[in-house]
């Protein structure tokens, strides 16, 4: 039976970089709230907001200190309490980002860890050894490319962090952790919480602490990457927290494969009710996101139908707070003349998002096209991970010059430069110095100027979203890849063999991923005889204006225009 959160869109908010309304040069909650009419005339069902908890903000906010208040930076309880109500009146439900993998080490729990005070000892990961580098507990390296161990001064003991040296991992063979979980999760649903967005939540057990097989990326991944003891935790809360509260979940699933996602997101298994993979956005990148390869449209085509194909629900995404602008990396910003495309590259990209099989999420600015940022240097990047990732290849004596070209394009700053809501002082974002640099394109891409543009990105995401939701076969159809050739893919949607599968219709999505016009071959005209009923080009219309007595024009076009996206409706059952 189809869920809420199957027919829904979900809006990602980075709360710190959306809508500062205090003057201090940085988003918070009271700006959100502000945005409100916006997100609900985008179409938007569902806000997600990336962590708003009490933080020392070392990884912005991923580093949680006080799991039940608000920092002082976004605003105060009663600030998410009415944007909880005032999105409620919008019929907008709002989830939180759950971060459970690890706390700050400024969090009331690491204090006491840290000083054994009974009932605490353990909520933590503690070896015993000689504060010398030489002698950690074990090989393994941290997501941000250090050591996963850091020496604690008080109670001179080694503790594990897969993170940042402020992000100490809780202990999950800890029962009283879980208790612990288990309560932030009822106060925020009881607040009103429609469920979470739960953050690396597949690394939570750690089955040993062994050394790890060696490797640039993560040693030590194999003894904590979804292991059994992952999934019972994952079970436990679904069953005494979230199902009897009918709550959401989706989980971010760092450098999950496709059997493993299975297991986590399959409606039988009571888990999670969905999972961000990576796969179709590190198809042109080596080492996670980091090294830039070739991009092949094939590539992505078989990537996606992966997925598409082998899970039984998708998180739908192309940007999210930690990833690269869509436009710059897999539209025409990826290309030479990027700006004279720009525009059309980010509505085929909304096509490939919207007539997915799964639920959409859109990530703020992503609707309106922002880009990539337009920093010239390492000094105007503020996020950690850049900066230890710079650290590391200039040991291993990778030049400056090659060193800025690699991580200009891979930073996860550039998915946090403000939102551009208009051309003004500030790009209306703020009315002081931001706390991250805004780029110099908001005179040309900001939400105000396409608001009432027919023609704009945004008005096509709008339509976008519109044609999803009016399209049983668009959401709950099969995905069947059928072309790839060069840069154009093409693939259908077709009612799935299920009383649910869709109303009847069918349609073949054709993209060309290069700023070229480009022919289809024969076996691709003839794949899809049809109407075009969409596109990026305006195609539509030709195919609408049968001439009289003349069957509609036979919609699949011989030739896509460059950066060209076409949906054409085929007939049913063909
Ligand atoms: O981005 C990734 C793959 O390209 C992941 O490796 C990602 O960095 C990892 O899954 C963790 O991301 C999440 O947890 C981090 C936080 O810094 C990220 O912002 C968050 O999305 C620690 O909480
Ligand atoms: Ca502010």
């Amino acid at each position: 039976m189809k869920k809420w959160w199957q027919e829904t869109v979900v809006y990602q908010i980075y709360p710190r970089s959306f809508q500062d309304s205090n003057g201090d040069g940085i988003g918070d909650i009271p700006g959100i709230t502000s945005r409100l009419p916006e997100l609900a005339e985008l179409g938007a069902g569902v806000l997600w907001l990336s962590p708003v908890y009490k933080s020392p903000q070392i990884d912005n906010g991923y580093d949680i200190s006080d799991y039940r208040d608000i920092d002082p930076i976004f605003g105060t309880m009663s600030d998410m309490e009415n944007l909880i109500a005032e999105a409620g009146k919008r019929g907008i439900k709002i989830i939180m980002d759950l971060v459970i993998n690890h706390t700050s080490d400024e969090h009331d729990w690491f204090q006491k860890s840290r000083r054994r005070e009974n009932g605490y000892e353990d909520y933590y990961i503690w070896k015993p050894g000689k504060k010398d580098r030489r002698n950690l507990p074990n090989n393994w390296t941290s997501f941000f490319m250090e050591d996963a161990w850091s020496f604690d001064e008080i109670r001179r003991e080694y503790y594990l962090h897969l993170f940042h040296k402020k992000q100490p991992d809780l202990n999950y063979r800890n029962p009283k952790v879980l208790e612990e979980v288990k309560n932030i999760l009822k106060f925020w649903l009881d607040k009103g919480v429609a469920g979470f967005r739960c953050d690396v939540i597949n690394v939570l057990w750690k089955t040993s602490l062994a050394d790890g097989k060696k490797s640039l990326m993560l040693t030590g991944l194999e003894h904590y990457k979804c292991q059994e003891g992952n999934h019972e935790i994952l079970r436990t809360l679904r069953k005494e927290v979230l199902d009897p509260r009918g709550a959401f979940t989706v989980g971010e699933t760092a450098m999950v494969n496709l059997e493993e996602a299975k297991l986590l997101s399959d409606a039988a298994r009571r888990e999670l009710d969905m999972v961000f993979y990576f796969d179709h956005l590190e198809m042109d990148r080596r080492f996670a996101r980091f090294i830039p390869k070739k991009f092949r449209a094939g590539e992505l085509l078989a990537r996606l139908a992966k997925w598409q194909r082998g899970l039984e629900w998708n998180a739908v995404y192309l940007e999210n707070h930690d990833q690269s602008r869509i436009v710059s990396h897999y539209g025409s910003g990826r290309g030479k003349n990027g700006q004279l495309y720009w525009e059309r590259s980010a509505k085929l990209l909304a096509v490939l998002e919207f007539t997915l099989r799964g639920t959409p999420f859109i990530y703020q600015g992503q609707e309106i096209g922002m880009t990539n940022f337009d920093f010239t240097g390492l000094d105007q990047v503020k996020d950690i991970e850049t900066h230890n990732l710079n650290r590391l290849m200039k040991k291993l004596l990778f030049p400056a010059w090659l060193r800025w070209k690699w991580l200009r394009l891979s930073s996860r700053d550039n998915a946090r430069t403000p939102v551009q809501w208009d051309a003004g002082p500030g790009a209306g974002f703020t009315g002081a110095a931001p706390w991250l640099g805004i780029n110099s394109n908001y005179g040309r891409i900001n939400y105000h100027d396409q608001k009432n543009d027919a023609g704009s990105v945004l008005s096509f995401y709008k339509m976008m979203i519109r044609f999803r939701a009016g399209s049983g076969t668009i959401k709950y159809g099969e995905f069947r890849p059928l072309y790839a050739k060069g840069p154009i893919i093409a693939y259908e949607r077709r009612p799935a063999q299920t009383p649910r599968g869709g109303d009847g219709e069918s349609f073949v999505v054709l993209l060309n991923f290069s700023g070229k016009k480009t022919k289809l071959s024969g076996a691709a005209a003839a794949l899809c005889p049809g109407t075009v009923i969409l596109s990026n080009t305006g195609r539509e219309a030709l195919s609408g204006t049968a001439r009289a007595g003349q069957p509609p024009f036979p919609g699949v076009p011989a030739a896509l225009e460059p950066w060209e996206a076409v949906v054409v409706r085929t007939p049913a059952g063909r």
